[in-house]
């Protein structure tokens, strides 16, 4: 008999899914209706649902066994994923039938969905695009698979005390995990120091990567691909028996703790040297298990190495997962006993890399001592393709020894270290960046000596995100009202198709409908004045991302507000959301300020209804699945040249907020889609910020000759702010990194047409109609394709 076909199929009318639910109370919650508690209700319900998408996970996994296809491997240290409950409900059809299972049981749908935390497995930009990309594989039907670290801790609950950040355990798997499938059995064993003798490579520590798996649905198809993570485990020989028998219990455990501290924080400090090769062994632990892995799976189905490249492709979400490279040379030169031209042949079939950055201290590099004590055999093997690569160099662009330094996978001064972006470059087919200015600006600065080498291996695939999540599920009114405008909800699944709402910008009843929806959102937000803009600034806090010169805008409003109220314009609520690294103290002052501002406009009866600023803490997907349908106007203020790509931008705009920004990232083909009419443009541009940056740029002129700046620092300088905040007005007269002087007046000066053209509520909505319609090149599908016909050439396989 085949047992996949002999499946029972699973219900979809109500009472099926009632008595489903009932007994995964008993049988495997263990439990009854009586006692039930609201946790065991979320894991029951979180149970019911995942039997639903697993049942067509093994109808994925038997059509790709069927088929042996060509695989996408996605490398990522991190995958922010977001609550997993409404999107399984929905992508599983049982979003509808599960209110009235629950309160069956007794409770409702509210409080049980309020029980279901945000996995702790990501971190910023790159981590949530990992997440929008493994969604939109599964909905394109490709066999795809993404593995990453299963970390104990996520990347810390913030709070604010006083004022300041402060960073908080985010113990997100306290209670277990319920979407969670662990594979204990499919454990791998990873190396970690040791020597290399003349059989090869001799670990001097082993620990164990045990595997779990979370299931990928796709929406509108069969497939359900997964995300495989790797949780460290201590190898069972490291407890010393005869240690804690003596009675010396913290030492008796001292090498389990070090061998699980692999996976137990995301992102841990570095910040010191021990953090530093904490971080290192990460990655080594995360690309040797996937690499087995995938191993694994491809001789499942194929017998011979020639054929890897053809079903394998393995995409490098930043450097992080760069030590995949020389990893996979040594499996198949040390393990398999390939000879070496024909394993760095298939390794650089196999391999793609994105660079998500352009901020030079963002591309890692490691000390050689740090790699070759902690990799021995991983060293040797970056040198060998460090020779080869300079040979190459020096053939091609003879007695330029300028080029060869700098290309050269080592840095010698003023320390040796390994370059990992260099040798990402070198080990990989293709290299994209995540916007076109992006992609341009790795080619002509960043990576310009491999471009003159390697010109074909460059090309773009700008950013995108799932419609989903983003849309569908965070702002459900304006996606009913989409729908009916559009016709159908064919939108989730082909978003290009919202150009069709253009025609509708110009229908006052379906703009009156627009702002009633965008009303709702705010309300339930807790932010209900309907007559205020809601500004948002929602994103990690850096120098480069400027929340500082949004807070010198508000500082500005609220002088004008005191002395000069004809000037303020119109009423604003200013919302600011996001994290700062922990060791980034000049990040954190900039929250600190933050945080000092908004007590002091709130303590001042003369803001009432007028002005406001609010900085909810903790900001992560769920605050963001709740700001965005909300927002009115979208910060997107970076300095020109400096944001990659920005994805919070787009998902504003698919919204309806309209965007005040640079001409930086993404935002350039935001500008170009939704019309330059329906954008509020200021700023340097890049090569004028640049040419700027170069010169002997005073930042202090700017003061000298702007009155409401100078006001504006001089208030910060002065304390009124609860006395904080001197060190960031400092820094920005005395260095200003990132032309934040430099580019006040335009910004204001914008923000001044924004309040203008918020007075015309009809225009005003026309244009948010407008960012609507024109953001549908910003789904993550359509990112999934470039990637496909530029990168991945996988085809898709329908269970
Ligand atoms: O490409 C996704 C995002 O990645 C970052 O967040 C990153 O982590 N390097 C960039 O800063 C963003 O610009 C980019 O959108």
């Amino acid at each position: 008999m085949d047992l996949r076909n002999g499946l029972r199929p699973l219900g979809s009318t109500p009472a099926e899914f009632e008595q489903d639910l009932l007994s995964n109370l008993y049988y495997r919650r263990g439990t009854t209706v009586e006692s039930a508690s609201a946790q065991d209700a979320y894991e029951t319900l979180a149970l019911t649902v995942r039997d639903r998408l697993a049942a067509r996970r093994a109808r994925t996994a038997a059509a790709h066994y069927e088929s042996n296809p060509r695989w996408v491997y996605y490398l990522s240290a991190e995958y922010l994923l977001g609550p997993q409950l409404e999107q399984n409900l929905l992508y599983s059809g049982t979003t509808d039938l599960a209110p009235a299972a629950l309160e069956a049981l007794g409770f409702s749908a509210e409080e049980v969905a309020a029980l279901d935390v945000e996995p702790g497995l990501g971190n910023g930009g790159l981590g949530r695009l990992a997440a929008c990309l493994l969604d939109s594989l599964a909905t394109l039907d490709i066999p795809a698979v993404g593995y990453g670290i299963r970390y104990d801790l996520g990347i810390f609950k913030q709070q604010f005390e006083n004022g300041e950040q402060v960073e908080r355990p985010d113990d997100w798997a306290f209670q277990g995990d319920p979407w969670e499938f662990p594979a204990p059995d499919d454990w791998q064993t990873v190396g970690f120091y040791g020597f290399v003798g003349p059989e090869g490579w001799v670990p001097g520590e082993i620990v164990h990567g045990e595997p779990s798996h979370l299931l990928v649905p796709g929406y509108g198809t069969e497939t359900v691909n997964i995300v495989r993570l790797w949780r460290a485990r201590a190898a069972p020989a490291s407890f010393d028996l005869r240690r804690f028998s003596a009675g010396q219990y913290a030492e008796a455990v001292q090498e389990a703790v070090k061998a699980e501290n692999i996976s137990k924080v995301l992102y841990p400090d570095d910040s010191t040297d021990m953090g530093r090769e904490l971080r290192l062994k990460q990655q080594y632990f995360l690309v040797s298990c996937s690499l087995r892995d995938i191993v694994r799976r491809f001789r499942l189905r194929n017998a011979d190495w020639a054929d890897f490249p053809a079903k394998t492709v393995i995409q490098l979400n930043d450097t992080h997962p760069t030590l995949a490279i020389p990893e996979l040379i040594r499996l198949l030169v040390d393990e398999e006993k390939l000879e070496w031209e024909q394993a760095w042949s298939i390794v650089r079939q196999t391999f793609a890399y994105t660079c998500h950055t352009l901020l030079p201290e963002a591309l890692e590099t490691w000390p050689v001592e740090m790699l070759g004590r902690l990799l021995p055999r991983h060293l040797e093997i970056i040198y060998t393709i460090n020779e080869a690569l300079l040979a190459e160099v020096r053939a091609r662009f003879p007695g330029d020894l300028d080029r060869v330094r700098r290309m050269s996978l080592i840095q010698e001064e003023p320390q040796r270290r390994v370059r990992m972006a260099n040798l990402a470059v070198t080990g990989t087919f293709k290299v994209n960046g995540v916007a076109e200015l992006h992609s341009q600006l790795l080619t002509s600065t960043t990576f310009a000596d491999f471009a003159a080498l390697w010109p074909d291996r460059f090309t773009n695939v700008t950013n995108g995100v799932s419609p989903r999540r983003f849309v569908r599920l965070a702002n459900p009114g304006l996606s009913a009202l989409i729908s009916e405008g559009l016709g159908s909800d064919d939108w989730l699944r082909d978003l290009s198709l919202l150009s069709n709402l253009a025609p509708l910008a110009g229908d006052a009843s379906f703009r009156s409908r627009w702002r009633a929806e965008k009303r709702h959102a705010k309300a339930d937000l807790g932010l209900g004045d309907p007559g205020a803009v809601l500004d948002v600034m929602i994103k990690r806090f850096h120098e480069y991302k400027r929340q500082q010169l949004k807070l010198l805008h508000v500082i500005t409003l609220y002088q004008r507000l005191r002395n000069d109220p004809a000037r303020f314009g119109v009423p604003r609520t200013v919302l600011f959301g996001g994290k700062a690294a922990p060791a980034y103290d000049a990040a954190k002052s900039i929250i600190r300020l933050i945080n000092a501002v908004s007590a002091t406009v709130a303590a001042d009866p003369r803001t009432s209804g007028l002005l406001r600023v609010v900085f909810p803490a903790n900001y992560n997907v769920t605050l963001a699945e709740r700001i965005i349908p909300a927002a009115d106007l979208s910060e997107q203020i970076s300095m020109a040249g400096k944001e990659a790509s920005g994805t919070g931008n787009m998902k504003l705009a698919l919204n309806g907020a309209v965007t005040i920004g640079t001409l930086d990232g993404a935002n350039v083909e935001i500008r170009d889609r939704v019309g330059a009419d329906n954008f509020f443009l200021f700023g340097l541009d890049t090569p004028a910020a640049a040419a700027l940056r170069a010169s002997d740029y005073r930042p202090r002129t700017h003061y000298d000759s702007d009155e409401e700046l100078r006001a504006a620092l001089d208030a910060i300088l002065s304390g009124e702010f609860g006395g904080v905040g001197q060190d960031v007005a400092h820094s920005l007269l005395d260095r200003d990194e990132y032309l934040t002087l430099a580019d006040y007046r335009s910004y204001v000066d914008k923000q001044d047409e924004v309040a203008a053209a918020w007075q015309n509520q009809e225009q005003w909505t026309r244009m948010s109609i407008l960012n609507t319609a024109g953001s549908g090149f910003f789904s993550a599908d359509r990112t999934v394709a470039d990637y496909l016909a530029r990168i991945w050439r996988a085809e898709p396989v329908r269970p």
